[in-house]
């Protein structure tokens, strides 16, 4: 790539876009845009394979900022190359994603400019990033998505998918301890397609690295089994060329590129300093940085004539041609392999194929019943065999979650094996959870799986699912004090209350085999919603359906399991998972004992919530006061269903190592104590 005077024009026009749309804002990051420009620049014009006419062309390479504070860098980007808005259902509208007047209400309200890269807000953002190393992790599950689709649908002739993901992050995402795992991981399943530019810029909020961060980033990552390259000088659009050009080339290893810069280049007063990081340059320095660009210096948000053009005659012409051959190319796949360009479509639409719950496993009634983990095992199995792209596996757990695809032909995710769909995530619980992230990004549907109480180390990306509304699920199980003897360490108390206050999350907590079953039935055909399933380590009785209302109820979230004869219920027993049974043994005892009494189970407050009122009103009537819950976890939250006058039976402090029914006992989810409990406000509510 030799510069010439539009490469120069174009990189600084990127710069002083993002400079003076934080200017504005008064508000945002500057510098690291500033130093990247040409770094972003060199990749997008000369190498990725993206065509700004169809930011979804399923085959187009990723581009994700990791260090998402310097989100201008990439708005900037997607508005000179013209990258266009695609609407929901992922048809392009001809408008820009990004226009310059969007640029303009950089991070106000309702901006297609937020402050920090949103995906699903606005077209061409691949991945929400902020957080950071989560941008780093996430494109390690594209980069998997991307192995694993060209395994399965590449045929001779047929290269549908080869498709690269480039990362761009800071010190920030090095240090974390996520991109650690990533790296690792990536390392591990030498996965080639993916490239990580690192902005080694010496400079975070507090000052130096040097007041935190010394180790030899080029030797951590060469150990990982990564092909490490050196750019001296993130100006040099031609030793950058160089640089990605080798990443293309080096088979089996993903490539880590990384780049010295200077943060704020350009700005006399602030150049190299924390002070560019994430204040405004000041109308001043903003000036000094322009002339040093050669740039006029009261001009502002200046795109001159040719820069977009210049974008258009390259990376867009480049990728107009290259899905233009792909298209082609699926049409002729179309004709030779249908059933699995017909799985590509429904992948695609996040869409199911005929007869997906045709097999799915019902239970019969059994006292002694089955663990939730071990009914999980069978639906999923039955599951993924009529849905090919449904894949995923554990941190290290799977002998325990029972997450594994048994079947024929299922295999594991390795190295030497792209098309495996049982994944060894190893003991990352964090990474699994940004992995599975881009995995359904890139339209597979991925599960990951773990212990409940771990949930907690992979937090920040299943928070981010939730954001992104995009429909990954958890399989957290020994999902309660239940698992005895670990004790406390291994005993989840606030895990549950903590996912059900993360927005658009839902979590369910299926109380016997066949809830299980309508879990999964529940939550496969979700496109937006991310999903965790609680289940038990340890067995729970299977109902008697035929006595007992049908576990399908458990698609409204809470539904009435048992009733009274003769008139409105006195008291309403509720809760969900393994503690069911316990309110249906209650209500047994106090049936027997002619006190009329409601079990409700309740799998999922969320999906509960989303029904009618009325409905809600049927299964918790107002009128009846009396109502206990039992779940073997944190209380809070509980209070919205028992009421002013309820009682809840659950965990208020840490649990503790012992056999189960010695911890039953001793924190009092027995029998005796729910009867105790519903007598005692029936009596409190005859009184008043
Ligand atoms: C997980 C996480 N912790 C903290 C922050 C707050 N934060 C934003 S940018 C930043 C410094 C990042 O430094 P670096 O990646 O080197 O970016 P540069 O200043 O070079 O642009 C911090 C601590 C964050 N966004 N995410
Ligand atoms: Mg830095």
């Amino acid at each position: 790539m030799t510069t010439t005077d539009l490469d120069q024009l174009s990189v600084n026009t990127i710069r002083t876009l993002s400079m003076d749309a934080v200017q504005q804002a008064n508000s945002g990051h500057p510098g690291t845009p500033m130093a990247m420009a040409p770094v972003a620049y060199a990749l997008w014009q000369k190498h990725l394979r993206y065509d700004p006419n169809d930011p979804v062309w399923p085959d187009r390479d990723r581009f994700v900022l990791s260090m998402g504070h310097a989100s201008m860098l990439l708005y900037s980007l997607l508005h000179l190359a013209g990258v266009k808005a695609v609407n929901e259902k992922y048809e392009a509208l001809g408008d820009l994603a990004v226009p310059l007047d969007e640029i303009k209400r950089f991070r106000q309200l309702e901006s297609r400019c937020p402050g920090h890269p949103e995906y699903r807000w606005t077209s061409g953002i691949e991945t929400t990033t902020g957080p950071l190393g989560q941008g780093y992790a996430t494109s390690v599950g594209m980069a998997i998505a991307s192995k694993w689709q060209a395994s399965r649908y590449n045929k001779p002739g047929f290269d549908l998918f080869t498709h690269r993901v480039y990362a761009l992050g800071g010190d920030g995402c090095m240090m974390e301890g996520l991109s650690h795992e990533a790296a690792s991981l990536a390392g591990h399943l030498g996965l080639d397609n993916l490239c990580w530019i690192y902005d080694n810029n010496g400079i975070t909020i507090e000052g130096h690295t040097a007041l935190a961060f010394s180790e030899d980033v080029a030797r951590r990552f060469t150990a990982y089994g990564w092909n490490v390259i050196r750019v001296g000088d993130a100006n040099d659009l031609a030793l950058l060329d160089r640089a990605y050009e080798d990443a293309q080339r080096i088979q089996g290893r993903p490539t880590l590129i990384i780049v010295d810069s200077h943060i704020g280049y350009g700005a006399p007063n602030k150049q190299d300093s924390h002070s560019a990081h994430g204040e405004p340059l000041g109308a001043e320095e903003i000036k000094l940085a322009k002339r040093f660009y050669g740039w006029p210096e009261d001009a502002q948000f200046l795109v001159p004539a040719g820069v977009a053009d210049h974008f258009t005659k390259n990376m867009g012409a480049r990728g107009a041609s290259l899905r233009a051959q792909w298209m082609e190319k699926l049409a002729r796949y179309r004709a030779s392999h249908p059933d699995l360009a017909a799985e590509l479509d429904l992948m695609q639409r996040r869409q199911l194929p005929e007869g997906w719950d045709k097999n799915l496993p019902s239970f019969p009634a059994d006292a002694k019943g089955l663990a939730g983990r071990d009914a999980s095992q069978k639906v999923l199995n039955a599951l993924a065999q009529s849905v090919p792209w449904l894949m995923g596996g554990s941190a290290d757990l799977a002998p325990s979650t029972k997450t594994r695809l048994t079947f024929e032909g299922a295999g594991d995710f390795s190295a030497e094996n792209h098309g495996g769909r049982n994944f060894h995530f190893g003991i990352r619980e964090h990474a699994m959870g940004a992995v599975i992230n881009g995995m359904s990004l890139s339209k597979v549907r991925p599960y990951g799986s773990g212990f409940l109480i771990f949930s907690d180390y992979g937090k920040a990306p299943i928070r981010l699912a939730a954001i992104m509304e995009i429909p990954v699920v958890y399989v957290f199980t020994h999902d309660s004090i239940g698992v005895g003897e670990d004790g406390p360490t291994h005993q989840p108390i606030e895990q549950l209350a903590a996912l059900r206050a993360i927005p658009g999350l839902i979590t369910i907590r299926p109380a016997d085999a066949n809830e299980v079953t309508e879990a999964w039935r529940f939550l496969m055909p979700l496109r937006h919603e991310p999903v965790v399933l609680a289940l038990t380590r340890q067995a729970m009785p299977t109902f008697d359906r035929s006595k007992y209302a049908a576990a399908s109820g458990l698609a409204r979230g809470a539904y009435i399991l048992a009733d009274c004869e003769g008139g409105k219920p006195e008291v309403i027993l509720m809760g969900t998972g393994s503690e069911v049974s316990l309110c249906v043994a209650a209500h047994e005892e106090l049936t027997a004992q002619g006190i009329r009494s409601r079990v409700v189970s309740m799998p999922s407050w969320e999906i509960f919530e989303h029904q009618a009122q009325e409905y809600r009103d049927t299964v918790l009537p107002p009128s009846v006061e009396a109502r206990v819950s039992v779940e073997m976890g944190s209380t809070m939250g509980w209070s919205r269903y028992v009421g002013a006058r309820g009682r809840m039976i659950g965990m208020k402090s840490f649990g503790a190592s012992a056999p189960l029914p010695a911890l039953l006992k001793h924190f009092g989810f027995t029998r005796e104590n729910v009867v105790a409990a519903a007598k005692e406000l029936i009596s409190g509510a005859k009184k008043s």
